[in-house]
């Protein structure tokens, strides 16, 4: 039976107080639709039946490599990380899984841990493995990289870490893992750049080869830091190289934020979907960097953009199933509000990307109109879907407004007395 860490009396008397103007707002926004050609009921069911993990390292505060503040009442381990993705899939159901990372959330009892999360109606996505810090008592060293070391006991150490990741997932019903490494060097010439990308295929094929039949193995890149000259899996392209060397269940993890400001992550989208490689996303949004912000906080546009690459692959049939999960960090917001904001925005992408008119935009392209093109995507991206999103949220017994129910709820204060501050936290650098 499912735990309520949130009372539903609480969320329903939130609830209460919105639901004559939601529904008068969803009829205005059906009739909006209608009027388009659009079924609003049939958006609302597949907004309804759409979901996205959430990373446990993003219920901590995170801090940069300059400081961390620590806000109250943060998560001790993985057990009350799980209590709060439990507070965010109850007031949003669009977050039923939660992504672990290794060996930040180790526990001496996964029977136990999958059991808690299911009692909060939560599943676990893909496993994360980290050699991209050391350790207390590790015997080898990650400073000058990890799978694609230049020491073989080294670069062992770190498959046999992954290989310990799937065994844990298996354990927990998840069906990936997503290796990210910060392999890279420093300096022009530190690094031979042709032999450093082929150790990480030979340890990486090693983690392949332990994959059970029904995994995946997601390849995240990322251009820059902590290796600030070069790095091994830099873009989608030595990706997309080492997903193709490797096998059909190795694929590519976009995570917005690992690309060079103004790159065009809508087009790299739609070539690995192309390719048959597109393994899932980490959303989040960014001005500069890998800043770990919000998704759609800053380029919400972007964002629309990315799932209207995925809409229209789904309405031409072609077949893929990327995994979605948020991976952020958060120093100034508290992490619960900020995830579930978050959830919501992606669900919104989606909805947006739901009402584009795909024959008209066939029929633009066609005709190389591309004013006509380019205010269909508008048209979509400028409907205020809120409505809908809310609707979803009341059906399934979640809050209408997350954030003030949330608040109303006391949940930061009651955790803020029952979590005494500790060093844990964030997880670390993300
Ligand atoms: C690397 C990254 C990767 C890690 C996470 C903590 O920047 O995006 O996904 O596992 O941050
Ligand atoms: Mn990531
Ligand atoms: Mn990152």
């Amino acid at each position: 039976a499912t735990q309520h860490l949130i009372d539903p009396a609480l969320i329903a008397a939130e609830n209460a107080k919105h639901a004559a103007h939601l529904a008068s707002d969803y009829a205005h926004l059906g009739e909006q639709l209608a009027r388009r050609g659009l079924d609003i009921d049939a958006v609302r069911a597949q907004v309804a039946a759409f979901g996205v993990a959430i990373p446990s390292w993003g219920v901590g505060t995170g801090g940069t490599r300059f400081a961390r503040f620590p806000g109250p009442g943060e998560p001790r381990h993985v057990f009350d990380k799980i209590d709060d993705c439990g507070v965010i899939q109850q007031l949003t159901r669009a977050t039923p899984t939660v992504s672990l990372h290794i060996p930040w959330d180790l526990c001496s009892d996964w029977r136990e841990l999958r059991e808690a999360a299911a009692a909060r109606g939560l599943a676990f996505d893909a496993m994360n493995s980290n050699t991209f810090s050391d350790q207390p008592g590790q015997a080898h060293s990650y400073k000058f990289g990890s799978l694609s070391h230049t020491d073989a006991a080294t670069r062992a150490q770190a498959v046999e870490h992954n290989l310990a990741c799937i065994e844990i997932g298996q354990q927990l019903g998840s069906k990936a893992l997503t290796v990210w490494v910060g392999d890279g060097s420093n300096f022009p010439g530190q690094q031979h750049f042709r032999r450093a990308f082929d150790r990480y295929l030979d340890s990486a094929r090693q983690i392949y080869a332990a994959l059970p039949g029904d995994w995946r193995m997601m390849l995240e890149h990322k251009i820059c830091e902590p290796a600030f000259y070069s790095t091994v899996i830099q873009d989608w392209g030595s990706s997309l190289l080492a997903a193709q060397t490797l096998g059909p269940k190795a694929q590519c993890l976009v995570d917005l934020g690992h690309h060079a400001p103004n790159v065009n992550i809508e087009l790299i989208v739609a070539r690995l979907i192309a390719a048959g490689k597109l393994a899932g996303f980490h959303f989040n949004d960014s001005k500069y960097g890998d800043d770990d912000l919000d998704a759609g906080s800053v380029s919400p546009y972007r964002l629309f953009l990315v799932f209207n690459e995925l809409v229209a692959a789904a309405h031409e049939g072609v077949a893929f199933d990327p995994a979605y999960m948020l991976d952020q960090s958060h120093n100034v917001t508290d992490p619960i509000e900020s995830l579930m904001t978050s959830a919501v925005q992606v669900q919104r992408s989606y909805a947006q990307a739901l009402l584009v008119d795909r024959a008209a935009l066939d029929a633009a392209q066609d005709a190389n109109d591309a004013l006509t093109a380019t205010h269909l995507l508008k048209a979509a991206f400028q409907t205020d879907v809120t409505p809908l999103l809310q609707r979803v949220r009341a059906d399934a017994g979640a809050a209408i407004d997350p954030v003030g129910a949330y608040r109303a709820s006391g949940w930061r204060q009651r955790m803020a007395a029952q979590r005494p501050a500790s060093r844990a936290g964030g997880g670390g650098i993300v």
